[in-house]
């Protein structure tokens, strides 16, 4: 087992990979940037080196300086947490040359996946559904004109290099089609450097629904059920839950044998996330993998009764998987609590919190590195707290949250704590009755 982890992250994720390594008996070591210096994974960590200035480039996303932190404090592994360097192939590279064990897939595995053209093929191979589409990258608008026809409309052009909703076009009609083939173009050479197109079918109203899986050095792979992702504004997800409302046993059968398989094909290691579209006929489609530990993944710990950072771990320092897939049991929910004025288009708040009181109580866990006096930075992502609440049944469950909501004091900034409240209260969303265009059409009310 590892001696001592480095986490190469800051928020709550670093004081969540904190908590199981101090648990599992492994000294930590945070590294942080000077606007979070007052930062609580510091204070926890048992040693913490300072990398550089608020601007991640030069300090969360620098690979030489968090070389430099593992150098001097002898670490012998990274967590990577969620976003940052956590699907950095060239990170995880690094970190094989210089022996020193990244807590997740390999380089290879990551790169696979990171290429969407790459990827989808790859799924097909392993015999894995995806959406009908062009093979592979379209040479130019002619040819997206020819192979829309055969499709049919409505179509939706991706960058290969995209994901998370970038560089993305959903056309209609064929007049439209030249217009946003070179607007997607642009957009994808400006965001990611490389402005490679494909097409597939635009699945209308579909739910995100993704499955959680874990697969270790020696080929073995199971998973851990669905969660339900369909509530997100923008590509910014809002609400998870698990089980989905829209799951069958027989669905879920059907879509966690084919994630198994989709990790096996590659060989996949570590704690992995196969996301699918579901159209309203159950039909379901992979759609992208996230080769890392997602901000969601409490949803699952709390239904599958497991800690998934731990199994990281276990797995990263060559552990065997001994146990099978697993159903959920009971229901779980996670509303994320942002640094954001609902009411002014989400816009960022930051500054400092003068009062922070949060729910308690059973089947409540509130997973989050911000305390009264805290000032959230502007620098980074506006997440401040994840509120997740268990229970028997989703009916109970969505009482809860809406309760513990109601507890949440938070003073001194404006959070997202007020449009979950009225989502709780929303009945097609108690009725389990919603895809991702929940929040299009959702009308905030004034407070
Ligand atoms: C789609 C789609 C409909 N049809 N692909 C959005 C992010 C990226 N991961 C893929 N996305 C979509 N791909 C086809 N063929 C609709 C979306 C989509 C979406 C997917 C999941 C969650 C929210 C979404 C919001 C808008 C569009």
């Amino acid at each position: 087992m590892f001696k001592k982890i480095l986490i190469a992250n800051r928020g709550e994720i670093a004081l969540r990979v904190i908590r199981t390594c101090k648990e599992m008996g492994i000294k930590t070591v945070a590294i942080y940037s000077t606007a979070d210096k007052e930062s609580l994974h510091v204070r926890f960590a048992d040693e913490a080196v300072c990398i550089g200035p608020p601007v991640s480039t030069e300090s969360y996303l620098s690979i030489p300086k968090i070389m430099a932190a593992v150098e001097i404090t002898n670490a012998d592994a990274i967590h990577p947490g969620y976003g940052f360097l956590s699907e950095n192939t060239k990170f995880a590279k690094i970190c094989e040359e210089y022996k020193v064990k990244f807590i997740g897939p390999t380089a290879d595995q990551i790169s696979k996946m990171g290429d969407k053209i790459t990827a989808k093929e790859t799924m097909i191979k392993a015999g894995v559904p995806v959406v009908p589409g062009s093979e592979g990258l379209l040479k130019d608008v002619k040819e997206a004109i020819k192979l829309a026809k055969v499709i049919g409309y409505p179509i939706i052009m991706k960058a290969t290099a995209g994901g998370g909703g970038k560089g993305m076009r959903v056309v209609w009609k064929e007049e439209d089609l030249e217009d946003n083939w070179n607007k997607a173009k642009q957009e994808s050479k400006a965001a990611f450097g490389n402005d490679g197109l494909y097409m597939e079918k635009f699945v209308e109203e579909p739910r995100h629904i993704e499955f959680q899986v874990l697969g270790d050095q020696y080929g073995n792979v199971i998973h851990l059920s669905e969660r339900d992702c369909s509530i997100q504004r923008r590509h910014q997800k809002l609400i998870e839950e698990s089980p989905s409302p829209f799951m069958t046993d027989e669905l879920r059968e059907k879509m966690g044998e084919a994630a198994v398989k989709a990790a096996k094909f590659i060989k996949y290691e570590g704690a992995g996330t196969i996301e699918f579209l579901v159209d309203k006929y159950r039909n379901f489609y992979f759609m992208e993998m996230n080769t890392r530990i997602q901000v969601e993944h409490p949803v699952t710990e709390e239904v599958v009764d497991l800690d998934l950072i731990k199994e990281q771990i276990r797995i990263a320092a060559g552990e065997k998987l001994e146990m099978g897939n697993r159903l959920p049991h009971g229901h779980a929910m996670e509303c994320r609590i942002n640094a954001e004025d609902v009411f002014k288009d989400f816009r960022p708040s930051p500054g400092k919190i003068t009062s922070f009181h949060s729910p308690k109580g059973h089947g409540v866990r509130v997973d989050s590195h911000v305390y009264a006096g805290y000032t959230v930075p502007s620098n980074y992502d506006s997440l401040i707290a994840k509120l997740i609440c268990r229970a028997p049944t989703r009916e109970e469950c969505i009482k809860k949250m809406a309760r513990a909501l109601d507890e949440f004091i938070v003073e001194g900034i404006k959070t997202t704590v007020p449009i979950h409240q009225q989502i709780m209260k929303h009945e097609e969303f108690k009725a389990g009755n919603f895809n991702t265009g929940f929040l299009n059409d959702f009308e905030l009310k004034a407070q």
